[in-house]
């Protein structure tokens, strides 16, 4: 049986959780985070986690992706550090300067993946597992309570994958579903889809903003940039999730109070996250 209390994700408890910024902040002050996908295709996953973690508030950000994608990238985010590494041995000195790393927007799951995949799985950086990472994930052997400071993100798709289980299975029982995750894989499990379910062990929370406009390609890439973003700035894995998924639904809500759900674009939320994360909503 999970306890659950703290039911809600809502603004009231989450507005105190970033910490206020002095007036001597440096861009050293809020870490740094290293989005490692895009492989070809799906090049767009990636850069929109670069900018999603400029957009929560990360310091610095770096992106390794495929070569091919790099001009696209400086083109769209030219804050970040854009790395090709075709050849893998390339992310290693990114690694050392990272402080927080995204794995899986577009990485897909060829030879490339399964590289950079293990460079950074056996890393002991801070992480958020998204998309076609979470595959690379081994289940916990001791306690999930010992597991790193890691976040999961899965759609129902994939956690469906995880837990070698249907869709349907998954969706009729959401907050098993979080545990069973949670007990195999240890981490921060955030479960997406409307009213997504995140579970650190201890109390599972549900987001209550969103919106069906949130249905479309990238939303997901967006979502796992803004998480890190908040790692980066020193949140707890359970704190950064937190806030992330009631950020990322939010910003939603508010481009479909302007302009309506259908048509929305992930990248239409990078101009409301800065109104959320900043209290001005
Ligand atoms: P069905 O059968 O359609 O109902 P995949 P992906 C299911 C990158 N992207 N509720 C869905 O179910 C990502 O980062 C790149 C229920 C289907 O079975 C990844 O690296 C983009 N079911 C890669 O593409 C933009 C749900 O999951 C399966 C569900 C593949 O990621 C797009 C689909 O999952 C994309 O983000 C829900 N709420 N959500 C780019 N611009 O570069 C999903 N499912 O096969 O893992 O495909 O999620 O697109
Ligand atoms: P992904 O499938 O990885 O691109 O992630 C989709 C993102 O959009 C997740 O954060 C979902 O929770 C969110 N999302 C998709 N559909 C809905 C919906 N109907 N209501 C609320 N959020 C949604
Ligand atoms: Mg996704």
């Amino acid at each position: 049986q999970i306890p659950v209390s703290g039911f809600r994700t809502d603004a009231d408890d989450l507005s105190e959780l970033l910490p206020a910024r002095p007036l001597s902040a440096h861009k050293g002050h809020y870490g740094h985070v290293l989005v490692v996908g895009g492989d070809h295709g799906m090049g767009g996953a990636a850069i929109m986690a670069a900018e999603a973690a400029l957009r929560s508030g990360s310091g610095l950000v770096s992106l390794a992706t495929r070569s091919s994608h790099v001009s696209a990238a400086l083109s769209r985010v030219p804050e970040a550090m854009v790395l090709g590494v075709d050849v893998s041995a390339r992310l290693q000195s990114m690694l050392d300067r990272a402080s927080v790393v995204v794995l899986g927007p577009g990485l897909g799951s060829g030879a490339w993946a399964d590289q950079l995949a293990q460079k950074v799985m056996s890393s002991l950086h801070p992480s958020v597992i998204d998309a076609d990472a979470l595959k690379y994930l081994q289940p916990y052997r001791h306690s999930p309570t010992q597991t790193r400071a890691r976040v999961l993100t899965p759609h129902p798709g994939e956690a469906a994958q995880l837990l070698g289980c249907s869709i349907s299975d998954v969706q009729d029982n959401r907050f098993d579903a979080v545990r069973l995750l949670y007990e195999r894989f240890g981490g921060v499990i955030v479960l997406k889809g409307a009213g997504t379910v995140i579970f650190d062990g201890d109390v599972v929370h549900v987001c209550t903003e969103g919106n069906p406009g949130m249905a479309s390609g990238g939303m997901g890439d967006v979502l796992s940039g803004i998480i890190a973003g908040f790692l980066a700035q020193g949140l707890s894995p359970v704190d950064a999730a937190r806030l992330g998924v009631y950020t990322h639904a939010r910003s939603a809500d508010l481009c479909a109070l302007q302009s309506g759900q259908r048509g929305l674009r992930a990248t239409d939320l990078f101009n409301q996250i800065k109104y959320v994360v900043n209290g001005l909503e």
